[in-house]
């Protein structure tokens, strides 16, 4: 039997996590590239496996689709307030002024209103979100694939992560470029066929269906691309892992 090269690496990382550790595959992983940003410390060599095991098998499939009978009715919503004095005029102007701000690794940092978001080429998936504490749901997601909006916006060579921010001041997420391209990451604004309840993150959320519920992060107002998650916040690539959640949370 003929093996690619990228079940080669597979097949050695989980060789060396067997033979000798996890610390042997992380030294595999990093000279391939795939140690992700919290791949230090305790847990770290179990995370790098993770990841580099993952990115070298499914970086091109596909989360689960699903049809319109499947749809959670009603979708369970975590309940966040950050509805701050000036989130509320925005919505009460049905948030023409929101500014999603794309900068960082990108020739042309702009920003782009909801309404300009609106009118781009929109994918529409039914999908499911799967809270890390075990409750999930499955909607209708319809927003602009974040490839598009990345395009638009000149993404250098060298970026090798999108960060992303909301209204809310700790809750920052990030992903490496393969999820950030995927065709199923939208820069979502709608739900259900209608436009996406604040209670779900309007008037715009990241929607990363490969990764656990906390990726999904709402109320997005900016977009940083970079080569290196170390200049952010404790250098862990987001706040989960500052919380003791993994970084990449892979399903
Ligand atoms: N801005 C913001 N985004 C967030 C959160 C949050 O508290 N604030 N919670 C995250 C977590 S832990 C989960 S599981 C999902 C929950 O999504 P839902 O409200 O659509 O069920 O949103 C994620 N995005
Ligand atoms: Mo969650």
């Amino acid at each position: 039997m003929k093996y690619s090269r990228r079940q080669l690496i597979t097949a050695g990382l989980v060789t060396t996590a067997g033979a000798s550790g996890l610390a042997g595959a992380a030294v595999l992983a990093r000279r391939y590239g795939l140690i992700p940003p919290d791949g230090g410390g305790f847990y770290g060599p179990g995370e790098t496996l993770t990841y580099a095991a993952q990115r070298l098998l499914t970086r091109h499939s596909m989360a689960r689709e699903f049809d319109r009978t499947q749809i959670s009715n009603p979708p369970f919503a975590n309940v966040v307030e950050p509805y701050g004095d000036e989130f509320k005029r925005s919505q009460q102007g049905h948030f023409a002024d929101w500014r999603l701000s794309v900068e960082g690794m990108v020739a042309r940092p702009r920003s782009f209103s909801v309404a300009e978001l609106k009118s781009s080429p929109t994918r529409t998936q039914i999908t499911h979100l799967a809270c890390e504490e075990g409750w999930s749901y499955i909607a209708e997601w319809i927003g602009v694939p974040l490839s598009h909006v990345l395009n638009l916006v000149e993404t250098l060579p060298q970026a090798r992560y999108v960060i992303y921010r909301s209204i809310e001041p700790d809750t920052w997420e990030s992903i490496d470029m393969a999820d950030a391209l995927h065709p199923q990451t939208l820069i979502a604004h709608g739900m259900n066929g209608g436009e996406l309840p604040v209670a779900f993150g309007g008037p715009l959320r990241l929607r990363v269906p490969r990764q656990l519920g906390y990726k999904n992060v709402k109320f997005v107002n900016r977009i940083i691309v970079t080569d290196d998650l170390k200049k952010f916040g404790k250098g862990l690539g987001s706040a989960s892992p500052e919380a003791g959640y993994a970084w990449y949370a892979g399903i």
